[in-house]
């Protein structure tokens, strides 16, 4: 297994089996409700100083949204909400930070910034100068799996064995980053739930999420809040609703092995994250 430190802290590599939380920070329009610019950077810089409290080994920036049919954002724009906030947390916190961009030019702008780590859901193939710049930045870097693109990812996606075309994909990219110079301990991957996926094919990666950890790389699941949770309870349209789902999710993926959870609850998945290794008896935390 790799080591990865951010900002003098272990975030791969050390003894402690269960992953690290990764707090989601969305600084777009109608994720605060204060409304307008300024409200926003406020209300994600409130939201990112909270999910520190609650324990968050790392922040996710993001500008975009990455939801089905959202529409595409330049990137002058999506840096103009993310560096404010980027730059804030760096300046009054010791939390590492992601930037969660496809753009190569927002990676740049926060990597300069501070951020630790380029959270990319296209696995460095959104731009042809990705990848030489992820190999460039010299910081960790995500691959996330995502059939087709964000707008209409969710129309008909189809494989004929999910966890293999994913794992295969993954490994892939993995090698691709490393021939184009990224470091071997910086590569993470990501088998991208809620991307180009059927609830049933959610399903199958979270069951066969040990072979996607048996590649060798650490693993990022972001599950938290999907919509998938919806076929298994239609009532939780509003994705506060998803709390119970979200954490039997992260509690799967840390019996699987991964090395980060992706969520939006950080207090209850650090709950339920060391109740479930106080159980296994990793940690004397209980
Ligand atoms: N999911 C979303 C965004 N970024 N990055 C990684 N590595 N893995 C994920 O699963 C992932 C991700 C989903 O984004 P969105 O639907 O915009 O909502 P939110 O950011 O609130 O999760």
């Amino acid at each position: 297994m790799p080591r990865w430190e951010a900002l003098g802290r272990v975030i791969v590599g050390d003894d402690d089996p269960s992953p690290r939380v990764m707090g989601i920070v969305n600084v777009t329009p109608d994720s605060f409700s204060d409304g307008g610019r300024h409200g926003d950077v406020d209300g994600a810089l409130r939201h990112a100083r909270r999910l520190i409290d609650e324990g968050a080994d790392l922040l996710d920036i993001g500008g975009e949204s990455t939801r089905p049919g959202a529409a595409a954002l330049p990137a002058a724009e999506e840096a103009a909400r993310v560096m404010p906030v980027i730059e804030a947390l760096v300046a009054s916190a010791d939390t590492p930070l992601s930037i969660d961009t496809m753009k190569p030019a927002v990676a740049r702008l926060a990597v300069a910034a501070g951020a630790s780590m380029w959270n990319d859901v296209t696995a460095l193939r959104f731009a042809d100068e990705s990848l030489a710049t992820a190999a460039e930045l010299g910081r960790a870097v995500v691959l996330m799996h995502m059939q087709g693109e964000p707008r209409t990812m969710q129309d008909d996606p189809r494989y004929d064995d999910v966890v293999r075309e994913v794992a295969v994909f993954l490994a892939e990219r993995a090698d691709v980053a490393l021939a184009a110079g990224v470091a071997r301990d910086y590569i993470w991957i990501d088998p991208g739930i809620g991307f180009g996926k059927t609830a049933a094919h959610n399903l199958a990666l979270l069951r066969g999420l040990r072979a996607i950890v048996a590649l060798g790389w650490p693993v990022v699941l972001g599950a938290s809040r999907k919509g998938f949770i919806r076929a298994l309870d239609p009532a939780a349209k509003d994705a506060g609703d998803r709390l119970g789902a979200s954490l039997a999710l992260a509690l799967a993926g840390a019996r699987a092995g991964v090395a980060m959870v992706r969520v939006h609850d950080v207090r209850q998945t650090v709950q339920a994250l060391n109740m479930q290794a106080a159980i296994a008896g990793e940690t004397d935390r209980g």
